[in-house]
């Protein structure tokens, strides 16, 4: 039997099984904050971590000599409940990095050539001031936006606002959750948040449709589904790999790539004519089932295998488990769902699935989240944009709730017919090359704009495209807003310096504060340190930044025991109907099917394989794949290969291969081969964020492949926006011969 120990252990060892460090074995091994002996305050700072968006709360310790020593979570923090997982831990090798950006840069050559000259903070400053404020003049501040990823995305996103744009958007919308977000908006009138409000330790089933935690490793996540496995949750994976999720569950489903919707409308069907759905749940709480009924009546376990290639009792005997659990049973919404195209259908047909079983608000499915609201100060009225994005494309995306950046990146690109509407661009913390699919029409983008500032911490691939990089300093040197996330306590959690900021690097608050001042837009930047303005907000909510600075994280008691719906209770769903909606009218209205169809997706063709990507417990995106102490467990990512393809093809472990893509685009650098019967033939499988092209990034530079320069092929979803990014198929070119 495989115990919650294990679990993490098998996690933790995923690739890079012999270069442990003491620091992971710490969240390997379940050792918590409270079993180590006392350290003295002043070599202890509360900080949250910035290495993934999970936001765990954690403490940053220093050695006798003053150096930054190691990272650890916080016991009082529901994010880490004490721990922090591998990335988290080597958190210190973001701060030692030798590569990072030490001096604000000013473009000298042609851009793209990166040349550039370092300047002085003022210099840096005036010239970005002075480049906005002429965008601003000539085109209207709407012609600047705002890309952001990370902590900073609020002083710049407030800088924007200021001067007239809420033109702001994020990639971890419509590339990452956002049809899973408007799906789950049209079925429930709320979306599953950050972190999910998924109610993983008391489930007694999981399943998991790709979202492959374990790999993903986000931290509560992981640990709670560890105690689920522990309490003899059943555990269904769907996924064309076999992934360490799958390595875990009851049922694997290898699934063939772009099917799952298939599945979910079999699962339906098994579900509601069998009648193994939650009756009183239903009756009371949803709308649009007989139409559901009649919708999937032809959608037979039979009829999904031949699309799907899974056997009819499989599909069967799953939809049985998870019936057996319900209420207490997760069909997990997922995070990065945006694969196919048709993406909102899919979350749609999961949270169908969720609603069918009374999972919603149910111990063991998902619980209400609770969240601290923390006070804003008093500014000035924003001006009114005259347009926003949605002006751009009118009826495009219509259930976009969230700015979709592809669609910026699109309105900074001219045609025949108009100007673009962007003109300047704010970069901080995403490195869009990478993050974007189409990496050819994002340079098209950038070529196209008359400014592009970029805030980094690290000499990235978007770094090399700026006129002005201005070098941040690491979340371990800085301030940043106190972290409020919901979860199932309300509660807020403090990040403060543990380390002078390195070099002349400076933290983003300051830098929207000094270009405010120099925009004349002070008055929206009342306070000059974030300290006194930390401190402001926290008198308001009865604290104070001594007590933060103590605790790190503060937790709070809910207003009411209503964690879980309670029986009978009414309860108003914020649809357009007050109920939970099997048919949805906000899609019908906007144009799209209001229950989910399945649509067959393009297959490879001969000698092509499927691209699928994902995630390595020991590294974050691409932003991570330099960091010293994480390259140490993981340096470069391999191409997963079935043994009958390697075979074909004459391949074997190792071997170096180079890539090319339906659309003729060749990888820059081999990837190695890793022969493994964890995947299906029909696909090949690499985790993203390696193949880096900048040259200063010394660890990282050539190792492995972009997945995303072999993603020049995008699916856009039509109803919010997101783009599909698993279309693409590639084959290999042995570097014999490249
Ligand atoms: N091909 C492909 N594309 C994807 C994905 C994929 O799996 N494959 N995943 C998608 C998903 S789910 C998401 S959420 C997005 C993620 O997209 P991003 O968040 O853009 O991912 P990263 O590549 O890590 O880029 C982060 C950038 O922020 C910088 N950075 C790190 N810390 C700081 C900081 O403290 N301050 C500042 N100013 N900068 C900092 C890093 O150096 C790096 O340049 O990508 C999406 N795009
Ligand atoms: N270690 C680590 N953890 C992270 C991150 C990180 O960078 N590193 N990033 C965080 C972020 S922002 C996000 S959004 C999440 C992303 O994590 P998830 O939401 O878990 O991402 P997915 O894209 O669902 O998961 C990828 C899995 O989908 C499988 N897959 C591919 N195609 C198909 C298909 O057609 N059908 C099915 N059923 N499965 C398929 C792949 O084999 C792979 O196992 O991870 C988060 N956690
Ligand atoms: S899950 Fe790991 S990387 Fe993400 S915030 Fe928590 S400790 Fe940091
Ligand atoms: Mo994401």
């Amino acid at each position: 039997m495989t115990t919650r120990r294990d679990f993490i252990k098998i996690m933790a060892l995923g690739t890079g099984a012999l270069a442990f460090s003491g620091g992971l074995l710490a969240f390997a091994t379940d050792r918590k904050e409270s079993s180590r002996p006392p350290v003295a305050l002043d070599m202890k700072t509360p900080t949250y971590c910035e290495i993934c968006f999970w936001k765990c709360a954690g403490w940053a310790y220093k050695n006798e000599q003053g150096e930054l020593w190691k990272i650890t979570g916080n016991d009082d923090d529901q994010h880490s409940n004490g721990r922090f997982c591998p990335r988290g831990t080597g958190g210190v090798g973001m701060y030692t990095d030798q590569n990072r950006l030490k001096k604000p840069l000013i473009r000298v050559e042609e851009r793209g050539k990166q040349v550039f000259r370092e300047v002085s903070w003022e210099e840096a400053l005036d010239y970005t001031a002075k480049k906005l404020s002429a965008v601003s003049a000539k085109y209207g501040p709407e012609a600047i936006a705002l890309f952001t990823h990370g902590s900073g995305g609020k002083y710049f996103g407030d800088l924007l606002k200021a001067m007239g744009s809420t033109n702001i958007t994020q990639p971890s919308y419509a590339q990452c959750r956002g049809p899973r977000d408007a799906a789950f908006i049209a079925t429930f009138g709320e979306q599953p948040d950050s972190p999910e409000i998924t109610d993983l330790r008391d489930t007694k089933c999981l399943v998991l449709i790709g979202s492959h935690i374990g790999e993903n490793m986000h931290n509560g996540q992981v640990q709670e589904m560890s105690d689920a496995i522990d309490k003899k949750a059943t555990i269904i994976t769907v996924d064309p790999r076999f992934s360490t999720a799958a390595s875990k569950s009851k049922y694997w489903l290898p699934i063939k790539p772009a099917t799952d919707i298939a599945l979910l409308l079999a699962w339906i069907h098994e579900i509601i004519y069998n009648g193994w759905y939650d009756k009183a749940y239903v009756e009371q709480y949803t709308t649009g089932f007989e139409q559901l009924k009649e919708h999937v009546k032809s959608y037979t376990p039979e009829w999904a295998y031949g699309i799907t290639t899974l056997e009819p009792e499989l599909i069967r005997q799953t939809a049985r488990e998870m019936s057996n659990a319900k209420p207490a049973v997760i069909i997990h919404p997922g995070r990065h769902v945006t694969w196919y195209g048709d993406d909102t259908q899919r979350e749609r047909a999961i949270a169908i699935l969720n609603g069918l079983l009374g999972s919603w608000g149910r111990r063991g499915g998902f619980y209400r989240p609770a969240k601290k609201s923390v006070p804003s100060f008093p500014h000035p009225e924003y001006p009114k944009p005259k347009m926003t994005w949605t002006d751009w494309f009118p009826g495009l995306y219509p259930l976009a709730e969230s700015p979709v950046a592809n669609a910026f990146v699109d309105a900074s690109i001219p045609t025949k017919e108009r100007d673009a509407f962007l003109k300047a661009w704010i970069v901080n913390g995403t490195n869009l090359i990478f993050t974007m699919p189409n990496q050819a029409h994002t340079l098209e983008a950038i070529q196209a704009l008359e400014f592009l500032v970029v805030v980094d911490t690290m000499p990235m691939e978007i770094t090399g495209w700026a006129d002005v990089v201005l070098p941040e300093c690491t979340y371990l040197e800085r301030y940043d807003s106190l972290r409020d996330s919901p979860h199932r306590k309300p509660a807020i959690a403090l990040r403060m310096p543990a380390m002078e900021p390195a070099w002349e690097t400076k933290p983003a608050y300051w830098m929207a504060y000094q270009l405010a001042h120099r925009l004349n837009l002070g008055d929206y930047f009342h306070f000059e340190n974030q300290e006194d303005y930390l401190d402001w907000q926290l008198k308001q909510m009865g604290s104070s930044l001594e007590e933060l600075k103590k605790k790190g994280v503060i937790t709070w008691d809910r207003d009411d025991d209503d964690l879980y719906f309670k029986d009978g209770e009414k309860v108003e769903f914020f649809t357009n109907s007050g109920k939970i909606e099997f048919y949805s009218t906000s899609l019908e209205q906007a144009g799209f099917d209001p229950m989910p169809k399945y649509t067959a997706h393009e297959e490879p063709p001969a000698g092509f394989y499927r691209l699928i990507y994902g995630r390595a417990p020991m590294h974050t995106f691409s932003r991570t794949a330099n960091n010293p102490n994480l390259t140490d467990l993981m340096d470069e990512n391999v191409l997963w290969m079935n043994p009958k393809v390697a075979k074909e093809w004459g391949l074997k472990n190792n071997d170096p291969i180079f890539l090319k893509n339906q659309d003729g685009i060749q990888s820059d650098f081999a990837i190695k081969v890793r022969v493994t019967e964890r995947i299906r033939w029909d696909s090949v499988y690499m985790v993203h964020g390696f193949g880096h092209k900048q040259k200063q990034l010394e660890r990282s530079f050539g190792k492995g492949v972009s997945d995303t320069q072999m993603i020049t092929r995008v699916k856009v979803d039509p109803v919010m926006g997101g783009t599909g990014m698993r279309g693409n198929f590639v084959t290999f070119i042995p570097q014999v011969l490249a």
